[in-house]
């Protein structure tokens, strides 16, 4: 029967990830049992930048009394509901947020918390170790990871740290990406040390000739010519 239960809720907390994350069936799943009280943390392994993401709690009281439990989650680098979170000025006057739950259980319940969150960079979102106080003792909850993966909507976008490597479908060689390529694709990438891009040497950029510059060689060209013609002609008048 408490399996049943366990399962049952874990699969409407899965049905609910995936219709809220069409693109990310993948689950990153995380158990910890103390005692009689078992905590699942399921989030998606997978999602697009600017997605937003869901993570869930799934609390169990399996004992034959209430249990007060306490959870805390800090937030990484992410867009989150800032109303719903706390926070601690670190001494550098740095805000680091987190989420805290305090729930008192009554026996053989179970219940969901969860929260959303839009990870800002691409790459690993670690989601951090989160604290579980019940009744007094302390555990943790095994830190879990989302891959951000890169946005594929014609453009190349740096900011949300878009690059060559990470989203070579949209960042070609070449740009200012944050990422030197040394690629020799004719572009002297912004990124490099001189003499990192062999585009960067400076024999290698093409020198555009102006419009007037080419008027004066022409002028010039003309000019010379008209000289050394009337040169020659006073020299041969002169010969005897
Ligand atoms: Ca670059
Ligand atoms: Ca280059």
């Amino acid at each position: 029967m408490k399996m049943t239960i366990r399962v049952t809720v874990l699969l409407i907390s899965l049905l609910g990830l995936a219709l809220f994350s069409p693109s990310s069936i993948l689950a990153d799943m995380r158990l910890e049992t103390i005692g009689n009280i078992a905590v699942y943390r399921v989030a998606p392994s997978q999602a697009t930048i600017g997605q937003k993401v869901w993570v869930t709690f799934i609390l169990e009281n399996g004992a034959n009394v209430a249990k007060n439990i306490t959870i805390v989650e800090k937030i990484g680098n992410a867009d989150f509901d800032t109303s719903e979170a706390k926070y601690i000025e670190t001494p550098y006057g740095m805000k680091s947020w987190y989420y805290e739950w305090k729930i008192k259980l009554p026996p053989k319940t179970n219940t969901t918390i969860g929260y959303w969150l839009i990870p800002k960079q691409i790459g690993s979102y670690v989601i951090s170790p989160a604290r579980i106080d019940i009744d007094g003792k302390t555990s943790y909850l095994q830190a879990g990871s989302i891959e951000i993966k890169c946005l594929t909507d014609g453009r190349c976008d740096a900011q949300s740290g878009e690059n060559y490597l990470n989203c070579p479908e949209e960042c070609t060689t070449g740009l200012a990406d944050g990422i030197c390529d040394s690629a020799a694709d004719g572009r002297c990438d912004p990124d490099c040390e001189k003499a990192f891009d062999p585009d960067c040497k400076a024999g290698k950029i093409p020198i555009r000739l102006s419009r007037s510059l080419i008027v004066y060689l022409i002028g010039g060209a003309v000019l010379f010519t008209i000289v050394i013609v009337v040169v020659v002609a006073l020299l041969v008048r002169r010969k005897p």
